[in-house]
């Protein structure tokens, strides 16, 4: 049998550790396909170079999948890129083995080509890893040579990088995902919880977001009954104390997210979970049947606290739905945080005016404030970007550069956001480290054991 080594290549820890399960859906696929798989997860490695090595050793792999899931910390003016780190465990790794190396996961699939080069590295998929992978691993095994019947790959062959058209899955997950590969135990105690997908994809068309492209625009769901159990055993085998799901969106559509419910509660599953949500076709019972089947935190994508501005960023809901759903969760007692971006396209001083009264009315609902956008290749906002002269069309997007509104001088803009979110104590911006440093996540993880940490703040 031959032996796959999949290495988990992120160690931010902020604002939690984040297990990897990508590559438990892409260890699942390679198991089920006759690979003997283990994982390698450098997370909490103290010495990533001796891990490296002491894994090489005692598992001899025949070949090597890495994980990229963070290319940067999307923070400005506080941004990290995560690509030296990177460069230096793929370093290590080949220093210890010829085995093939393939690259994945969310950052690689963002700059599949620009990410090959910049870390010298020969194979790539983008996108779900499950199918592309175990076919590339089949083919380099046989050394066949069908490389372009494989889609999502990317693959250089002498100087040139190529690319295959990339697809989805169509039914990616009716089986309960097994944790067993990673360090359960670590992530219940340092995260305070453990991710679980209840689907894939989002059909809306924000200008600047990336989520669609990486996960597709057409929902693939999860049957309900899978992820009841999946939670139940969470629950039961590994203690873990809290569920986040994983959607981009897990309130839509909410015939959906109302039968994960329906399924938590009818196997009487007393697990808390939080969740991403939109206010777009939020409505009371959904809220009412959330927080019954055990939602105590929604993470809502509002980005923005005025009209004119949700309107340049493609967003499907108004200020007013974002009042609603703010008020329906404290109605039925389900924690929230808004995420606002300031100094997106028609931000003005009249908008930034607006949405400061806006966070007023949400009554201290916890606000997550980021300054500027990061560009992404293929957005909207790329070419908004590039006609408002913030980047030009030859500008390197591998490393971050942020839109942030012409109508407002930046440095008047931080000024601003900075002394409003330090006279109101709901408001976190990690960009300003105001209510966000990694020493302060790591002292209140010590004392709150569960769920997401802005719950604790404000
Ligand atoms: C949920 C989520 C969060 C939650 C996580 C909560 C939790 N407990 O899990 C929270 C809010 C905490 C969070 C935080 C952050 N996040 Co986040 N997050 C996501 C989100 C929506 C889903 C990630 C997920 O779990 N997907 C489900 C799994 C199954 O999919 P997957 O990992 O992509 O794996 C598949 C493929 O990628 C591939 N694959 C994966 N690995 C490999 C390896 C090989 C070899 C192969 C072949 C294939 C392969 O196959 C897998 C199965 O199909 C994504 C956006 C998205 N839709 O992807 C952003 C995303 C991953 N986050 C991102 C970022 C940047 C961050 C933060 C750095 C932001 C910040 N400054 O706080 C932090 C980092 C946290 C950390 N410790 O790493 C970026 C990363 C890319 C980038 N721009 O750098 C993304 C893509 C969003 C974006 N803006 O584009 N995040
Ligand atoms: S911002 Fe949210 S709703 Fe909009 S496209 Fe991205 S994931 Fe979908």
């Amino acid at each position: 049998m031959k032996k796959v080594l999949l290495i988990s290549a992120n160690q931010e820890k902020v604002p939690y550790p984040v297990a990897p399960i990508g590559l438990l859906y892409v260890a699942n696929a390679l198991k089920k396909a006759k690979f003997d798989v283990s994982i390698l997860d450098l997370c909490f490695s103290g010495n990533t170079n001796d891990d490296i090595k002491k894994t090489i050793k005692q598992r001899e792999p025949d070949f090597i999948g890495v994980s990229l899931r963070n290319v940067d910390n999307l923070t400005f003016p506080r941004s990290v890129s995560y690509l030296p780190a990177i460069k230096k465990i793929i370093k290590t790794t080949r220093r210890y083995t010829d085995a093939p190396l393939v690259l994945g996961g969310s950052a690689f699939s963002l700059f599949p080509k620009q990410i090959l080069s910049y870390l010298g590295c020969e194979w790539g998929i983008v996108g779900e890893g499950e199918e592309a992978f175990v076919n590339l691993l089949k083919q380099l095994n046989a050394e066949a040579n069908n490389l372009n019947t494989i889609n999502n790959l990317v693959w250089r062959q002498d100087s040139r990088i190529n690319s295959n058209p990339a697809s989805c899955l169509r039914s990616p997950f009716d089986f309960v995902l097994d944790y067993g590969l990673i360090n359960n135990y670590l992530y219940a105690n340092f995260a305070g919880m453990m991710n679980v997908q209840t689907k894939r994809g989002c059909r809306f068309k924000c200008s600047y977001c990336t989520y669609p492209s990486i996960e597709g625009k057409s929902y693939r769901l999860r049957s309900p009954a899978i992820i009841a159990q999946e939670v139940s055993l969470l629950q039961k085998k590994y203690a873990i104390p809290h569920v986040f799901f994983v959607d981009d969106v897990f309130t839509y559509p909410a015939n959906h997210a109302l039968l994960v419910c329906e399924a938590l509660l009818s196997k009487n599953i007393k697990m808390p979970w939080s969740c991403f949500a939109s206010p777009y076709g939020i409505t009371k019972k959904l809220l009412m049947f959330m927080k019954k089947a055990g939602c105590t935190h929604i993470e809502f994508g509002s980005d923005a606290l005025s009209n004119r501005v949700l309107k340049k960023l493609r967003k499907p809901f108004a200020v007013q739905d974002v009042l609603k759903a703010s008020s329906l969760c404290k109605e039925i007692g389900i924690k929230c945080a808004h995420y606002i971006i300031f100094g997106a396209p028609g931000e003005n001083d009249d908008t930034l005016r607006e949405g400061f009264a806006t966070i007023r009315k949400l009554h201290g609902d916890a606000i997550i404030a980021m300054v500027g956008i990061r560009i992404y290749p293929g957005t909207e906002l790329e070419n908004l970007s590039i006609h408002d002269g913030v980047i030009s069309k030859q500008t390197d997007l591998l490393f971050p550069h942020f839109y942030l509104s012409r109508e407002l001088p930046t440095n008047k803009l931080l000024e601003k956001v900075a002394k409003f979110a330090r006279e109101n104590s709901s408001c976190i911006v990690p960009g300003l480290e105001i209510r966000s440093s990694e020493k302060m996540y790591a002292v209140l993880r010590k004392h709150y054991h569960q769920g997401p940490l802005w719950g604790y703040l404000g």
